[in-house]
């Protein structure tokens, strides 16, 4: 044997040498698993090299606490905390098999393992292969047991160990700052279990997991059913009668609600060098039959779409930080709008989203809101050229929701949330058709664009539900989840308005997206009323004539009493009268500061600053304290989570027996052919001469 393999393989008898096996096996069959077991989406060198190095640091740093130990201990401690984390890889390679989501502490807390169904399930996911992860470990303990290898008996120097904790430290803050940097607010976000995986590695996950629910379960705790009663006496104060010119006018039909990504207001009826953005929603706009808001605000946070869809489906606001879907949406009590439906008017409903079921922790929150399917990317045909950005490009996720749509009971509840016309604004070649605005600003110009675009799937989708004959039994609802355009451009921003300045308030006012309900006999129109998504459910819920007695902060838009100051979620507000932007009063008619406010606006003002502060902290106390799981309107059922699964296999098969009991689906409407058909599309990855070489940009 040659010499240097001699002297390496000696090495092992040592502590040292001994440690670097232990971490480097654990590095290696971690790594193995990424690429194997798990989709992490991974794009770039960047995040490749972070990959690569994320599971060292705190293999280092656990496997290092082994070394404090004296004698033959520290082999034995060393050998029991790599099977530890071992477990916690093979738990999460079992988990993410099945719910394509890594394992959180609250699922293990809440006994949601049980609930998900984990344990009934275990038999049929489980492999035998799987028990390999282990090999490493029993390898170990053979070698040593059998004395191939040899125990070292000396002590570790403590200066020896405390160098080795140090070198984890520090790798693992090499780790975080390049993750930062690749990811801003990778932790204080909270997107997505998979990005902490992806940039911190499992272990690190684990904690901060752990983190997070030891920290909610506190605030939880302390809640009692006796905070419900400020909510409640809230509640009752701004409590808005319903319209009877509109309620139950939309009941027994079917609902779409269709999430705009990214899209603002301005774009409805803007125009390129003459030329339309968004003809056909421009059309759709001003039809007779839609009720098109024109002073509705997005009041989201940092959770962004997650937080447009906690508003719009709950009535609660986000949280100032972090999304509340993704820390709250697993283990809190819900009334949100599918169970409603479903309780109330026997609806079925159905998300379809383009994008990785885990992101948002919509695989989990889903399931509290009572949604019956989900349907994400692994229900799409994936190819590359069909994806750009996070997922599915808006054309082919149009058609391809289809086959799914048509098998749903009706009357449904079916929510379409796009991606296409997402951050940064990218399109391929073959499918931009209007020219990119020219500010120079190059994350603002394409953003036309993709609005574009989206605008031309959804007419797409439009004819089909005309054909299909959907159009014409059900509520079309559209909504922009958010701004498209931050307030960091301000000068492309000026360019797009036509304006030399852009002052805060116009800045407030850039924060307005479409809110439309379109319904076949609806008296429509341009409806100036002030409002935001917090008010879209109370208003939802009058037309489809359901009785609202549930714990919802915004209230019905077409209601003589909605309130309308409309809260931004950092306490700022606008209004038909005042706004307020930091500390700085504006004249809502004029967008004029008031620089000496009389008494009675300061007055005025301060009570409208009460409202709003008050709405936003009594909504985070119901989300903080869990409060839902106190207050249980008559006749509604707490939702059983466990109810629910959204795997495909279980999916489809129950698609096909619900088509059996239950004649009124599209497809049943059709005598069992398939409408598919019907969709057209001019997208060209679906034409027969379309190249697959457009590439997906990263993610
Ligand atoms: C991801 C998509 C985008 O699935 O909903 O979320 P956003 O970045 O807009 O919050
Ligand atoms: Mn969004």
């Amino acid at each position: 044997m040659p010499k240097f393999i001699k002297n390496t393989v000696g090495k092992v008898n040592t502590t040292l040498g001994f440690f670097t096996l232990t971490v480097v096996l654990f590095w290696l069959k971690t790594y193995i698993a990424y690429k194997t077991e798990f989709t992490l989406g991974v794009k770039g060198a960047v995040q490749q090299f972070i990959l690569v190095l994320n599971p060292f640091p705190t293999a280092i740093i656990l496997l290092g606490i082994a070394l404090y130990f004296r004698g033959r201990l520290k082999y034995w401690m060393m050998m029991i905390i790599d099977a530890l984390q071992t477990t916690w890889l093979f738990a999460n390679i079992l988990y993410y098999r099945e719910f394509s989501d890594f394992m959180s502490a609250g699922v293990i807390k809440s006994s949601g393992a049980a609930s998900n169904n984990l344990g009934t399930s275990l038999g049929q996911i489980i492999h035998a292969t799987d028990f390999l992860v282990y090999a490493d470990v029993v390898l170990l303990i053979l070698l040593l047991v059998f004395k191939v290898i040899r125990i070292d008996p000396r002590p570790f120097k403590i200066r020896y160990a405390a160098t080795l904790t140090m070198i984890g430290v520090a790798l693992f803050a090499v780790d975080l700052g390049m993750s930062e940097h690749d990811r801003s607010q990778l932790l204080t976000r909270t997107f997505d279990n998979n990005y902490i995986v992806k940039y911190l590695g499992l272990n690190t996950y684990a904690g901060y997991s752990f983190y997070q629910t030891e920290k909610e379960s506190a605030t939880r705790a302390k809640a009692s059913s006796s905070d419900l009663k400020s909510v409640l006496a809230y509640l009752k104060k701004n409590k808005a009668d319903t319209n009877i010119k509109y309620y139950g006018k939309a009941k027994g039909k079917n609902v779409f609600i269709i999430h705009l990504e990214s899209f603002q207001q301005f774009l409805i009826d803007y125009k390129v060098n003459g030329k339309e953005v968004t003809p056909n929603l421009n059309k759709f706009y001003h039809n007779k039959s839609t009720l098109s808001f024109d002073n509705f605000y997005n009041q989201v946070a940092q959770g962004k779409t997650s937080d447009a869809e906690m508003m719009l489906e709950n009535s609660l606001f986000g949280l100032p930080t972090g999304s509340a879907m993704t820390q709250y949406g697993t283990s809190n009590t819900f009334q949100a709008a599918p169970a409603i439906l479903a309780q109330k008017q026997g609806y079925t409903s159905a998300a379809f989203h383009g994008d990785v079921a885990s992101f948002w922790n919509r695989d989990n929150a889903y399931k509290s809101w009572g949604y019956n399917y989900f349907f994400y990317s692994s229900y799409y045909k994936e190819k590359s050229s069909y994806n750009i950005g996070y997922g599915l490009k808006d054309k082919i996720f149009f058609k391809d929701t289809v086959k799914y749509l048509e098998q749903l009971p009706q009357p449904f509840y079916a929510k379409l949330i796009t991606l296409t016309n997402h951050y940064p604004y990218t399109l391929d070649k073959q499918n931009q058709s209007i020219a990119k605005t020219t500010t120079g600003d190059s994350t603002v110009d394409g953003y036309v664009q993709t609005a574009h675009y989206l605008d031309q799937a959804f007419a797409e989708f439009v004819s089909y539900l005309k054909k299909a004959g959907l159009y014409k039994n059900s509520m079309i609802v559209l909504y922009g989840d958010h701004y498209g355009i931050s307030n960091n451009h301000r000068a492309a921003i000026a360019q797009l308005l036509g304006k030399k300045t852009i002052t805060s308030y116009d800045l407030a006012q850039f924060q307005k997206v479409p809110f439309m309900i379109h319904m076949k006999g609806l008296k429509g129109g341009i409806n100036h009323t002030y409002g935001g998504e917090i008010d879209v459910l109370p208003t939802l819920l009058d037309l489809l004539g359901v009785k609202n007695d549930y714990i919802q902060f915004g209230t019905d838009l077409l209601s003589k009493q909605h309130n309308q100051t409309v809260a931004f979620r950092n306490g700022n507000f606008v209004s038909p009268t005042y706004s307020k932007i930091g500390s700085t009063i504006y004249n809502s008619k004029t967008g004029a500061e008031i620089k000496n406010p009389t008494a009675a606006q300061k007055k005025t003002v301060k009570q409208m600053q009460n409202h709003v502060t008050t709405e936003l902290s009594l909504s985070d106390r119901v989300i903080e304290g869990d409060l839902l799981r106190f207050y249980t309107p008559k006749g509604f059922k707490k939702v059983d989570k466990s109810k629910y699964s959204y795997k495909v296999s279980k999916t489809l098969k129950s698609l096909k027996e619900i088509q059996k009991e239950n004649k009124t689906s599209v497809l049943s409407k059709h005598k069992g052919k398939s409408t598919v058909d019907l969709y057209k599309t001019d997208a060209p990855e679906l034409s027969s001469s379309s190249s697959s070489s457009s590439s997906s940009s990263s993610k």
